[in-house]
């Protein structure tokens, strides 16, 4: 029911946004949330208050995102490269999901969000774990929004392990080269139960994809803008969508 409404709403009461029954909306909107650190620096704050800054900004996008009838929501968090900053700041960053778990978590399940995760959860700290895994846990039976967040990943790393565990397959004579397609690849990355990105955005100004989902945002749309991602909020989000929007009809018109 609450599924049903908000596609409702996302065609009929949205009105900066078109408002037909193919309205187009991405079903899956992954985003980069750079521009932290350089907004810190701007302020004459250090690095982990920009952190801390983006970290609320993620409650607008998630309700925005929701009320549009967004499917699921990919955050990139913390990126296998991450681990080479200073260790104070990897260390507050690694504090971040806990913290922000313990103010948003009921405020995600009063709004339906399925929280899930995707990463290398081998090297990250217990108590990070813990408060990623309850999240999860206590948003498994939820039917909205799939808030999806990339921790301790990196694309290349998901395709080797993809590949790794094909090799073994094979080797284990349950599989042959001639069973790999781009569908049963699609199996054994870290979002094998996830459509592919419609729309990828990046804030900060920086073109570049830094090693995110190199094989599912291979036919995405990709928008980015300046703003920093502590200065982002819903408004940004729905004129991402609106471009989506107008870029699909266009193709749409072909
Ligand atoms: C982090 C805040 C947002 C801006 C980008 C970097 C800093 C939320 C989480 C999080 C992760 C997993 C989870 C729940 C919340 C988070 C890190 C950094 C490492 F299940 N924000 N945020 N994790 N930042």
């Amino acid at each position: 029911m609450l599924e049903k409404f908000s596609k409702w709403k996302a065609n009929f009461t949205t009105n900066d946004l078109t408002t037909s029954e193919e309205s187009n909306i991405p079903k899956h909107v992954a985003i980069i949330m750079d521009g932290n650190g350089r907004w810190a620096k701007k302020k004459g704050l250090p690095r982990i208050a920009g952190h801390r800054e983006g970290m609320k900004v993620i409650n607008k996008v998630v309700r925005k995102a929701n009320e549009l009838g967004v499917e699921i929501l990919t955050l990139y968090a913390f990126s296998t490269e991450n681990w080479k900053r200073p260790k104070t700041e990897v260390e507050y960053l690694l504090k971040l999901p806990e913290r922000f778990l313990g103010i948003e978590l009921p405020k995600l399940i009063e709004q339906n969000v399925k929280v899930r995760l995707m990463g290398s959860l081998e090297n990250l700290p217990e108590h990070t774990l813990r408060a990623v895994e309850k999240a999860v846990y206590e948003t498994r039976n939820n039917t909205g929004l799939v808030l999806n967040f990339a921790l301790n990943y990196g694309s290349r790393y998901e395709i080797l392990e993809a590949m790794k565990a094909i090799g073994k397959q094979i080797q284990a004579g349950e599989m042959t080269e001639d069973d790999i397609s781009e569908e049963s690849f699609s199996q054994y990355l870290m979002t094998a139960e996830l459509r592919d990105p419609d729309l990828l955005i990046r804030t900060s100004g920086e073109i570049r994809l830094s090693n995110f989902m190199l094989w599912q945002l291979a036919y995405s749309e990709f928008w980015f803008t300046d703003v920093l991602w502590p200065d982002f909020n819903e408004h940004h989000f729905t004129e991402a969508v609106a471009v989506y929007q107008k870029r699909a009809r266009r193709y749409g018109g072909i």
